[in-house]
């Protein structure tokens, strides 16, 4: 117990060594950098107040050098991220599969940092672009850094690495124009996918909602590719890592996405922000996958092949811990722009497989933080810095903040006694797994590579029929934006080869024809392609459908850090308002007031009611939930108020719950509420009436009342 005590100050106090930053001054003098104090900070040096500035004013000279050279190169890829400090701490000893220690004691909590991110748009791009998101998570562990570089999509685009390079040419805004930003939807990335079918499992994916997600707080993370875990035998196990959200899985809709990219474009990083300045900690447990090393070709895909999952219905996720996000970084730059993961850090008790992509990423890594973070030094920037101690003979280099003492930078030595000593295995030492490797030198690619087509189709039956028709208004909406038809008509043969009725759907709304398969084939298609990857050979046959595909599949219930809107007036009924912000809160959802304008209104009872937010600065598509209390005068006043009307009509094509006390007032001034059947209210996501708060908790709950999307008649 005493130990277990120690052990959890110990970790706290490295928590705290891990928050290096100086505290922003209190009761300091402003100084230059050389520590020289300031005495007037708001006029350059001149000769004479009118004349000319004087170049030996050095600190004016600092200050615009330093200012000049504030930015550093952004990621070629992920630039748009948003990050959070947390722990990480494991359910049950891992022993049995991995000697990790951080995976060995549930009494540890393992310090983490983890990013979230979007793919192609720049720094500055909005948080709802359609787009993969990065799920990147740092473990301060005792025995070193450990990187999980994963995505929110379980799957990759490309096969090989060497693919890499061209698949995010094809993405990023187009070389001539440099449009689009932050867009998937463009002619160059569907020509580049036109012609690899290797991508069509994953662009199934990137069609559906789970590229559009609610929150970074509700977004599922894998580590894509097949790692080993490797226990003190020195046994290996193929392992699959999983990230599952506590509060669910869920995304917005498209149109809905489009509109918050204008109100919010920090949308997704202002709601994580929030969360945990509110105390909502995000949680996600650690799930794994595990296949013995016997079962490697006992599946009729490649476990090294990144454009394939294992589906869960085959070898399902066990939870092994937990990661609480819990802290927000005290600076941006420093930490969430600073952080350098490496898929390549790992520590003794994991290992990598033979995934051709994962192999050509252990390179990449370390050479773009050379140029984004402008040396070799970067783990010594605080964020990156491991807990763990360092001792090694690397010296010198740009930015170096270590001051290494004493004569010897070398090894063997015998002027420092030998010092630092290799470890042995058993005192830690990393030790690679000994694969058996006979082979001869090849550019190829395995035959068990070549089945495109079977995880895509498996991916897009196993979705509800919101979700289908989600993807197949994704794919209408992004090749409708693609100019050249030839490029069209080649993903409509490839869509052919997932789903027939997916292909016609889509060929529907664009006016187009799926070709027969000759005709697609004859597209411009480069001498060298192989066309027999367009051969689909059914892999599972037995497995039609994996419901854990589906983000909505599984019921919800949790209502916590939902953001409600309460829209009031002038003569709004106190305990109307306090009732239901009450019950709300105790679930834990987010009430924000919203009113004409961000005074504070009177209320029927003559009581001061504070607005969180004027109707004018904010929009329907950054909530959740939406509630108007009883109070005829706010009624009143709410309907002479077109954004008012205007917030519910969207909420309601958003499909979102609306619940209000009376019809007579606002509501019945929308534009959906003369249409609607007035029997199967509750059913449609609408609760109406007095002390219904646990009706509307159940409707938001559910998220969102897919079955409204059917009547697609709200101009809104
Ligand atoms: Fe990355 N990727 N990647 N990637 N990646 C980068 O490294 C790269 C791949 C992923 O929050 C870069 O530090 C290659 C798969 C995330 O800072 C760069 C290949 C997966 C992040 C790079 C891949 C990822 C990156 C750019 C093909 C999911 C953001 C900046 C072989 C498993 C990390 C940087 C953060 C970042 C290269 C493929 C995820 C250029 C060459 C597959 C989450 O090194």
């Amino acid at each position: 117990m005493k130990n277990e005590k120690k052990k959890n100050s110990e970790v706290n106090k490295k928590l705290q060594d891990l928050d290096r930053n100086r505290e922003d001054a209190q009761d300091q003098y402003l100084t230059t950098n050389q520590g020289v104090r300031i005495n007037d900070n708001q006029n350059s040096l001149k000769a004479g107040d009118r004349g000319a500035s004087l170049l030996e004013d050095f600190i004016l000279r600092e200050k615009i050098t330093h200012f000049d050279h504030e930015r550093i190169p952004e990621r070629i890829v992920h630039a748009r991220g948003s990050a959070a400090h947390g722990y990480f701490q494991v359910y049950e000893s891992m022993e049995k599969f991995t000697k990790a220690g951080f995976l060995q004691d549930p009494t540890r909590k393992t310090p983490v940092f983890t990013r979230f991110s979007t793919v192609a748009g720049f720094k500055g791009s909005t948080d709802l672009a359609r787009d993969v998101r990065g799920f990147s998570v740092k473990f301060y562990t005792d025995e070193g850094n450990y990187d999980l570089v994963g995505n929110n999509i379980p799957v990759f685009f490309i096969q090989d690495a060497i693919k890499f390079p061209d698949l995010i040419h094809a993405v990023k805004p187009e070389p001539h124009n440099e449009i689009p930003q932050a867009a998937s939807a463009h002619d160059t990335f569907w020509d580049f996918v036109s012609l690899m079918p290797e991508s069509m499992h994953m662009i199934m994916w990137a069609m559906s909602d789970r590229a559009i997600p609610r929150s970074l707080r509700m977004m599922e993370g894998f580590g894509v590719h097949t790692f080993r875990l490797v226990n003190k035998e020195g046994q290996g196990t193929f392992v699959k890592f999983h990230w599952k959200p506590l509060l669910g899985t869920h995304g917005v809709t498209w149109d809905e996405a489009q509109k918050i990219s204008g109100n919010d474009p920090d949308f997704h990083r202002r709601d994580l922000w929030n969360a945990i300045d509110n105390g909502q900690f995000p949680e996600w447990e650690l799930g794994v996958q595990l296949i013995p090393e016997e079962d490697e070709h006992k599946f009729d895909f490649d476990l090294l092949d990144a454009t394939k999952l294992v589906p869960e219905e085959l070898v399902p996720v066990k939870k092994i811990g937990k990661m609480v996000l819990n802290r927000n970084p005290n600076n941006f730059f420093a930490e969430t722009e600073q952080v350098a993961f490496h898929p390549g850090h790992i520590v003794p008790g994991i290992d990598f497989t033979n995934d051709p992509l994962l192999q050509g990423r252990l390179f990449s890594y370390t050479d773009t933080q050379l140029k984004r973070l402008g040396g070799p030094n970067f783990h010594e920037i605080p964020i990156n810095r491991p807990i763990a101690p360092v001792h090694n003979n690397q010296r010198d280099g740009h930015m170096r903040q270590e001051i290494n003492k004493g004569q010897t930078s070398y090894q063997p030595n015998s002027l420092r006694g030998g010092c630092p000593f290799q470890a042995k295995i058993e005192e830690g030492g990393f030790d690679s797994y000994p694969e058996k490797i006979d082979a001869k030198k090849v550019r190829e690619r395995s035959e068990s590579f070549k089945d495109h087509f079977s995880q895509a189709t498996l991916f897009f039956k196993s979705q509800t029929d919101v979700e289908q028709r989600h993807i197949i208004d994704a794919f209408s909406f992004e090749l409708g934006k693609v100019g050249v038809s030839e490029v069209q008509e080649r993903v409509l043969g490839l869509l052919n080869e997932v789903s027939g009725d997916l292909a016609n759907k889509v060929a529907a709304n664009l006016g187009v024809n799926v070709p027969r398969r000759k005709e697609q084939l004859n597209h411009g298609v480069p001498a060298d392609f192989d066309p027999k990857r367009y051969e689909p050979s059914k892999s599972n046959p037995s497995l039609e459908k994996d419901p854990a595909l589906s983000m909505m599949h599984k019921g919800f219930g949790n209502i916590a850090t939902r953001k409600i809107a309460f829209l009031c007036a002038e003569g709004v009924e106190d305990a109307s308002v306090q009732e239901m912000k009450k019950a709300l809160e105790n679930k834990g959802a987010m009430v924000k007031i919203l009113g004409p304008n961000s005074t504070e209104i009177k209320t029927a009872e003559g009581k001061s009611l504070k607005i969180d937010e004027a109707f004018r600065t904010t929009a329907s598509v950054v909530f959740d939930a939406f509630y108007i209390p009883s109070g005829n005068k706010a009624h009143k006043a709410l309907s002479n108020i077109p954004k008012a009307i205007h917030f519910l009509n969207e909420a309601y094509k958003h499909c979102k719950p609306i619940a209000s006390v009376q019809d007579k007032g606002l509501l019945d001034q929308t534009y959906f509420w003369k249409n609607l059947d007035k029997k199967n209210l509750i059913e449609d996501g609408i609760i109406l009436g007095k002390d219904k708060s646990s009706e509307f908790i159940k409707a938001i709950g559910k998220h969102r009342f897919w079955k409204r999307e059917e009547k697609d008649y709200i101009p809104a």
